[in-house]
């Protein structure tokens, strides 16, 4: 291995036993039992044992190791040897003991999972509260449900693009902005890639896809949103949202059988016993669905969005991932495209898990005169769009696409409770830090 050590302690068996290994990390605990001393020491593939004997280890070494801080971080250079009652089946029998870093007592919370700690205080010493073999199983499989996601984009012929977050104009009606100054002008962050998405099917890019931040103003203090989350968008020329759909679920499922396939070990962590959705989703219709809100007794009327606890409702009936399909053309955005014989309703849906929301996506209006006077119907003023619509008048393909929160992808996959336990320094309205 390349660096200060050579192994991981994951990378280390009893076979080896009699071989020289220098590893490195962070004392977990420390037991002093007088004639004999134990340093757990962690690293992100594991816990070591170290093994101090009094009368055969360096007396200075001995005391050194001893004295030492929990978290301090050290690198060792010892002998394995085998030990059953070991973590592993294997203990280190050190022949130096480098410090690294000591580590200031006492720690601002407790890691060993001894002692809870609230949100609040976690999140105040986030880089601690992320030591946690919780936390870390978490940011281990955010990471390979990213990956499937890019893996599986790109064998169906999508490119990465990264668009603008600072922008002249809003996209989504109805969400707030963030105004931020750009030099003497005013600017916001971007609460979606939506236009630029759409712009690149102008572009000839065909199939694009992007994962970045979106930021919304919105004032909410639930366990499902945040003020800057991380969307993974598409869009695809030459196809509706039928095409796209099918795109989202089968990529939904690919998700899920990478981190059932490469996460063992986090899923075990943490008590998750992961089942891959069948395909294809279930397909229910806004109209079914208010029939179902209705039933369950919730004051509902079409053209309303559903709220939190008719979602809820409709998602206890049907039990697992499904789409609600053909929303009034009323309550999506001005770039829905309604359906030819029936303009009420729209080429349009969510994805759904039955916690919440999953995605949003449509087939997307791509004739110039109807965009316009969509984008008047919904009260905006076209002018700010020129820039977008412009990209409509000199040859635009019909296309659909999607965008997907990667974390609620992430937390209804693992059964995470809060959206601040899969991002590493959440953004909400109470907290711009660390
Ligand atoms: P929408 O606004 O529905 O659609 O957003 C798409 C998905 O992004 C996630 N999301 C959020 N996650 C956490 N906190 C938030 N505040 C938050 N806001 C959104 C959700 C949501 O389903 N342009 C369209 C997509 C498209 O049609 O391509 C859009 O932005 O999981």
């Amino acid at each position: 291995m390349d660096g200060m050590r050579t192994h991981y302690a994951s990378d280390i068996t009893p076979e080896m036993d009699g071989d020289t290994v220098t590893v490195a990390g962070w004392i977990h605990e420390t037991r002093d039992l007088g004639g004999i001393c134990f340093i757990v020491l962690r690293d992100r593939e594991g816990f070591m044992q170290i093994t101090m004997v009094k009368k055969k280890t360096d007396s200075a070494l001995f005391e050194k190791g001893k004295r030492l801080n929990r978290e301090s971080v050290i690198l060792v250079t010892g002998a394995v040897a085998g030990a059953k009652q070991a973590p592993r089946g294997y203990e280190i029998i050190p022949q130096s003991l480098d410090v690294l870093s000591e580590s200031d007592s006492p720690l601002p919370m407790d890691i060993t999972g001894k002692v809870g700690a609230d949100i609040d205080t976690r999140l105040d010493s986030r880089f601690i509260d992320l030591r946690r073999r919780r936390m870390l199983a978490i940011f281990t499989v955010r990471h390979h449900v990213l990956k499937a996601v890019r893996s599986f984009l790109e064998s169906e012929g999508f490119i990465e693009i990264n668009t603008p977050k600072v922008v002249a104009t809003a996209t989504e009606g109805g969400t707030a902005l963030f105004p931020i100054t750009y030099f003497n002008k005013e600017a916001f962050l971007n609460q979606s890639p939506q236009l630029y998405k759409q712009l690149m099917m102008a572009a000839g890019l065909d199939r694009v896809y992007e994962i970045g931040a979106i930021f919304r103003a919105e004032e909410h203090d639930t366990l499902r949103h945040l003020n800057e989350a991380t969307s993974i968008d598409i869009e695809a020329s030459f196809m509706d949202q039928l095409d796209v759909m099918d795109i989202l679920e089968r990529m939904v499922h690919a998700a899920y059988a990478h981190v059932s396939e490469s996460c063992a070990q986090q899923l075990n962590d943490l008590g998750v016993e992961l089942t891959i959705p069948e395909l294809p989703f279930r397909r229910v219709t806004y109209d079914d669905a208010l029939e179902i809100a209705l039933g369950c007794g919730h004051e509902i009327e079409w053209g309303d969005d559903f709220g939190t606890a008719a979602e809820r409702a409709i998602g206890n009936a049907i039990g697992e991932h499904y789409f609600l399909v053909d929303w009034p053309t009323e309550i999506k955005p001005y770039y829905t495209q309604p359906y030819d014989d029936r303009p009420p309703y729209s080429k349009s849906f969510d994805l759904m898990h039955p916690r919440m929301e999953l995605a949003s996506g449509s087939q997307r209006v791509h004739l110039h005169d109807l965009l316009r006077q969509r984008i008047e119907a919904c009260g905006l003023n076209p002018d700010g769009f020129d820039f977008y619509l412009k990209a409509f008048g000199y040859g635009m393909p019909p296309h659909a696409g999607w965008g997907i929160g990667a974390e609620r992808l992430v937390m209804t996959m693992i059964e995470i409770e809060n959206i601040r336990d899969v991002v590493l320094f959440p953004r909400d309205r109470k907290r711009l830090s660390p």
